[in-house]
């Protein structure tokens, strides 16, 4: 027999109370009041089953699947996922199991609103199918200074720590678009490099150590490398500094395969506010030596607003470049000082 009541369900003389992670079955150790049910004995035989948490590599994936514009508007989208009760803020959990991580899509971004509404549209179906928990936050620099792609992984990784704990990120050209589902926007230990074959370099490496795109980073990656560099202002050579950083603390991207990691990308001309960078040669020549002074721990920004939409959040940020660029010599002194005092010639 199987009776329902507000706060349990009944079978037999066992009852199984039904919580958001667990289901527990407290055998012969209850005692009733009208309708409502009260434990008396907890410690009683008590069985535990967990409600099945998510398969990497779940039966829903479809493999290779189409990218399609979207011409409608955030209002269609907030009524298309209602359907999977998504939290303000564009929290989405997947409904038929429980995953442990937490993903954190972060996409640098400013004025590209066609571009955002075809990943709204084309993302969150691809990652419910791949059951992952995830929420997307857009970071968008205001127009004042030169684009900083890197400065907004950065703050979007500080602030989306802000809203919860997430324990992997994911840092998305807002112009690209996955097109096989088996390329699973989960983190390993490894960081990866998931844009593997895309569209506009036909389908393959332009060369062997390109990271644009996509890269997926475990928190303890990011921690390690310091978070990206806050210095490449305008177009260029900040995907080339990942892996200069990740060189410096031993480590290496791993990549899907080719036929999984595929992307289909729009053309798309040049943002007046994201010209070529000059000094990016500049940079990556001393690239390797900056990571610990010029990071995560350097970085400043003006949080001017945060937008929690129904599908994902929104957070607009000011950039003073010449604080910024002092702060991160600033901490370069610091740590130089910091070098000096703990050397055996100064201990003496
Ligand atoms: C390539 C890389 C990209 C990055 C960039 C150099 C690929 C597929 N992508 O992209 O990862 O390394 O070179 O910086 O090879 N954005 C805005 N508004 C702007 C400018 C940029 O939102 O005004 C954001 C947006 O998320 C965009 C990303 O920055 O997708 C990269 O900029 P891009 O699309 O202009 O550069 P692209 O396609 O050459
Ligand atoms: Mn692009």
């Amino acid at each position: 027999m199987l009776q329902s009541t507000s706060r349990g369900i009944q079978i037999s003389g066992a009852f199984i109370i039904i919580s958001m992670s667990s289901v527990m079955i407290y055998w012969n150790s209850y005692q009733t009041k009208s309708a409502d049910i009260t434990i008396v004995n907890l410690t009683r035989q008590t069985t535990e089953i967990s409600i099945k948490t998510c398969l990497k590599n779940p039966p829903s994936l479809v493999g290779h699947f189409v990218f399609h514009h979207f011409n409608g508007t955030l209002e269609d989208l907030n009524n298309k996922y209602q359907k999977y009760k998504p939290e303000l803020g564009g929290k989405f959990k997947p409904l038929e199991c429980q995953e442990r991580e937490k993903l954190a899509i972060i996409i640098p971004y400013r004025d590209r609103q066609r571009h955002l509404m075809d990943f709204l549209s084309h993302m969150p179906p691809m990652l419910l199918r791949q059951r992952v928990e995830f929420t997307i936050f857009v970071i968008e620099q205001d127009p004042q200074e030169k684009f900083n792609r890197a400065l907004m992984m950065n703050v979007g990784y500080l602030e989306a720590l802000k809203q919860d704990n997430y324990s992997c990120f994911i840092f998305h050209d807002v112009d690209m678009y996955p097109i096989n589902d088996n390329n699973i926007y989960k983190c390993s230990t490894s960081p990866r490099h998931l844009a593997v074959a895309v569209e506009k370099w036909k389908f393959r490496l332009p060369f062997r150590g390109y990271y644009g795109g996509v890269v997926a980073y475990p928190k303890a990656v990011i921690e390690k490398t310091n978070g990206f560099s806050n210095f490449y202002f305008g177009w260029g050579g900040e995907d080339d500094d990942l892996g200069a950083r990740l060189a410096v603390v031993g480590l290496k991207f791993v990549r899907p395969a080719a036929v999984y990691g595929r992307y289909a990308t729009p053309v798309h001309g040049k943002d007046k506010g994201n010209p070529v960078s000059k000094d990016r040669f500049r940079l990556l020549g001393n690239a390797k030596s900056r990571i610990w002074y010029d990071g995560l721990n350097s970085v400043v920004y003006n949080v001017s607003k945060i937008e929690k939409k129904k599908i994902y959040t929104h957070i607009h940020i000011t950039v003073d470049r010449q604080k910024l660029e002092e702060n991160v010599k600033l901490k370069n002194i610091e740590l130089e000082m910091q070098h000096l005092k703990s050397s055996p010639i100064n201990k003496q």
